[in-house]
């Protein structure tokens, strides 16, 4: 691994070593994770690196853009192929910069848009006060129904006609159900309002048509090629074609100066990745996954929000097990299992506390594992769960996750 880096910088190589370690001997359960393919990895620290270049292809202020130009506009064409848009844009850095640039587009500062709120799933570019956009805008918050813990959408409908925002804004971080779209563009019509939907953490399922895609009801759609995508760590941006010149001004020179051309092939490479049936059958796995390991944590005294999922992600209800969200993280990542704490809807605690966890299926089953080893890993969960001041049973499940990770081998050969 990193051959060169190893001569010459042997401090910052131990640090991908260990790191590396971690995460061949580890159990990867963070919801926003995945293991990319070697591919984008090679692309991401390929030579195109070197070039420098703003504005899009045909329209550049820096020379030498003949070989980028048709790297980017291959990405832009599998991306609309896959998503089935009419427009794309990929040179956000991330989603982050992806949603500011949807903003920048179509808002002015101050103006008001609807977003769900970050402690019930949304994002922190949804209008978090401690983030630009809940600075900057003028966000209200919607929620779930504290009765099914899912969208109210009643909600949505009663703020938007109160409000008249300029934007309803929908997706996030940690929702584990299906989103009504429709029902939405249909409130954000009623008011006049644009929609845009952040789908970045179940774009690989839209990809894989295995979840309903946000693209025919929305003006926009932001994703990241992270998460279920699988792929480069930037984002994306999907629009109807008639905002397609507003979307690219807003993203350069808006809020970006030049691009990440080494990312964006990374990215291209992730759009024709997502269109094989090999991945299509993975991220039909990690669905299965998913909602093999909420019905056996719900057998073991956790309760799962919403009663289970229909997407890569479940959040934990950690109370009926007296432990925190904070305590439990601690607990797992000491015997090998990455997970993190993660706010339930209503939750009483704070948000480095919390009283929940938020467990996703996507790096695990991009490694082999399937709804036995799910099976496993809630038992070991339990376990951790039930002996948290009981180092013997502590080192015990910590020897079982190095047993089950060393059966589902990660980048093998590739590193040697
Ligand atoms: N929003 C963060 C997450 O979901 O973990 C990072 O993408």
């Amino acid at each position: 691994m990193l051959p060169s880096v190893k001569k010459s910088d042997s401090e910052l190589y131990e640090i991908v070593a260990e790191e590396f370690t971690r995460q061949r001997t580890g159990i990867e359960m963070i919801a926003s994770e995945s293991y990319v393919p070697v591919e984008v990895l090679e692309l991401q620290g390929s030579i195109l690196t070197n070039k420098t270049l703003e504005g899009f292809p045909g329209n550049r202020y820096h020379a030498g853009h003949k070989a980028i130009d048709k790297m980017e506009i291959l990405g832009i064409e599998r991306a609309k192929a896959l998503f089935g848009a009419e427009y794309a844009n990929i040179q956000a850095l991330s989603g982050s910069n992806a949603n500011h640039s949807v903003y920048a587009a179509i808002l002015e500062p101050g103006d008001t848009v609807l977003g769900m709120r970050l402690d019930q799933g949304g994002h922190l570019t949804h209008g978090s006060k401690v983030n630009f956009s809940g600075r900057v805008y003028n966000f209200i918050s919607y929620g779930v129904s504290k009765e099914t813990e899912t969208i109210d959408y009643a909600e949505v409908e009663r703020l938007a006609k109160e409000h008249a925002p300029k934007l309803i804004v929908a997706g996030g971080s940690s929702y584990p159900r299906v989103i009504d779209y429709e029902h939405i563009s249909d409130i954000a019509k009623s008011v006049n309002a644009y929609f845009m939907v952040d789908m970045a953490h179940i774009a690989g399922l839209v990809a894989a048509k295995l979840i309903p895609s946000p693209v025919p009801y929305a003006d926009f759609v932001t994703s990241t090629t992270t998460k279920t995508l699988s792929g480069a760590r930037g984002g994306f941006v999907l629009c109807k074609a008639a905002f397609g010149k507003k979307l690219d001004k807003a993203t350069f020179p808006g809020v970006q100066g030049s691009m990440h051309p080494q990312v964006m092939a990374a990215k291209a490479f992730t759009f024709k990745r997502a269109m094989t049936e090999e991945y299509r059958a993975c991220m039909a796995q990690v669905i299965r996954n998913a909602q093999k390991l909420a019905q056996v944590l719900g057998t073991y005294g956790f309760r799962v929000v919403t009663g289970g999922t229909d997407n890569h992600l479940l959040i934990l209800d950690l109370r009926p097990k007296n432990l925190t969200g904070a305590q439990f993280e601690n607990a797992l990542e000491s015997v090998g299992i990455t997970v993190n704490k993660n706010m339930i809807p209503f939750d009483p605690q704070k948000p480095l506390v919390t009283s929940g966890v938020r467990i996703g299926t996507t790096a695990v089953t991009s490694r082999g594992m399937k709804e036995n080893e799910m099976g496993l890993i809630a038992n070991m969960m339990k376990t951790v769960a039930d002996n948290i001041d009981n180092a013997q049973i502590m080192e015990k499940v910590a020897k079982d996750v190095l047993e089950l990770s060393s059966r589902f081998p990660l980048y093998e050969g590739y590193f040697e």
